[in-house]
């Protein structure tokens, strides 16, 4: 149903919290997910597997199967995948935090790049190269890169190498792989506020001292709770018109369960609506090229292990059963084909 400049994309869901679910790794096992993963997307994201924590466990071991198995998958079904994530302050082993000589770290975050995005050179489209690196207003210190200047999580990456290193993470991606698009990555920037100007300012620096940054990306973990990120459209709009691309990335919408833990249809109704807000954002801005839901199907989500009460935040109820944040989706894009 997508418009041909369009992907649609999904999370390939494994590793994270999966790990202590107390079922199979699902994109290995599952084959109702496989085949639902086939169908309906052309866009994979590998939920975890290509994290460091995952791929890079130990000092110089790399575990590729899994997200060679994700690669080879889309591959074989006509998808895209999105590479997730290189420069991030999260599912960082140990080993790495205990780096303390500056020179070290930084051989190490060269040789992780190179080696990972080498790998899979020509076959991802996008990768989130640098990943939430800025911390929130309502973190101690407020609004500030993850230079451990405050009581954020630090990124021991931007804290022990200056950030200069976030210029040299794009410089270091693009020359291991010259045809991936490379982002910038995170979470409530999807209005136009503080955050995402923040990175609208550091994307001009980049771009400035001509860094190869091809995008910005949304991730959009939405919450009921909360208001429409009405300013969406401007928002992206505005990172379009610096040249960049835009994608929305990791996008789910959770909302607190009634005590029967059964959605009202009201629940699902302004979860649909909010679904189709942020598609249609994305269809209004002329390079918002990539789409993709954080999950397809309840039963794999990562809301209700993060956020007690909430849930039902995907587009399918558990045994796959498609919600009308799915056919809002469907109706959305087919009404986008006229
Ligand atoms: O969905 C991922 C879950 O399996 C992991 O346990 C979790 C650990 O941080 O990460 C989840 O994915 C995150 C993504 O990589 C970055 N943006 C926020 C996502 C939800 O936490």
């Amino acid at each position: 149903m997508a418009p041909d400049d369009l992907v649609i994309g999904t999370a390939a869901a494994g590793g994270g919290h999966h790990l202590d679910a107390g079922y199979p790794d699902p994109f290995t096992h599952d084959k109702k997910y496989r085949k639902l993963l086939a169908a309906e997307f052309s866009s994979v994201s590998p939920e975890n597997q290509m994290k460091w924590d995952f791929i890079h466990p130990e000092r110089g071991v790399y575990n590729f199967a899994a997200a060679d198995a994700i690669v080879d998958f889309a591959e074989a079904n006509g998808q895209v995948v999105r590479g997730h994530t290189l420069l991030w302050h999260s599912q960082l082993p140990a080993w790495v935090h205990a780096i303390e000589d500056p020179a070290e770290l930084r051989a190490v975050l060269k040789d992780h790049i190179e080696t990972v995005v080498g790998r899979y050179a020509g076959r991802i489209q996008q990768w989130d190269v640098a990943n939430e690196i800025f911390a929130d207003e309502w973190d101690k210190g407020g609004l500030r890169l993850r230079d451990g200047s405050a009581e954020h999580a630090v990124n021991p990456f931007i804290e022990k190498l200056g950030p200069g290193i976030i210029a040299d993470a794009f410089r270091w991606a693009h020359a291991a792989d010259p045809q991936a698009k490379l982002f910038l990555n995170d979470y409530a920037v999807e209005d136009w506020n503080r955050k995402s100007t923040a990175y609208y300012d550091l994307a001009k620096q980049l771009l400035a001292q001509k860094v190869p940054l091809h995008g910005f990306a949304f991730q959009a973990h939405l919450d009921l709770q909360y208001p429409f990120p009405s300013t969406l459209r401007a928002n992206m709009q505005r990172f379009d018109d610096l040249g960049l691309e835009t994608a929305i990335t990791e996008l789910d919408v959770r909302f607190t369960l009634p005590a029967n833990g059964v959605p009202t249809d009201a629940q699902l109704a302004q979860q649909a609506a909010t679904y189709q807000g942020v598609l249609e954002a994305c269809l209004a801005v002329e390079d918002c090229n990539s789409f993709t839901i954080w999950g397809f199907n309840d039963k794999y989500s990562w809301v209700p292990g993060f956020f007690s009460s909430q849930g039902a935040a995907t587009v399918m109820w558990e045994d796959y059963e498609r919600k009308p944040a799915y056919h809002a989706l469907h109706e959305t894009l087919a009404a986008a084909q006229d």
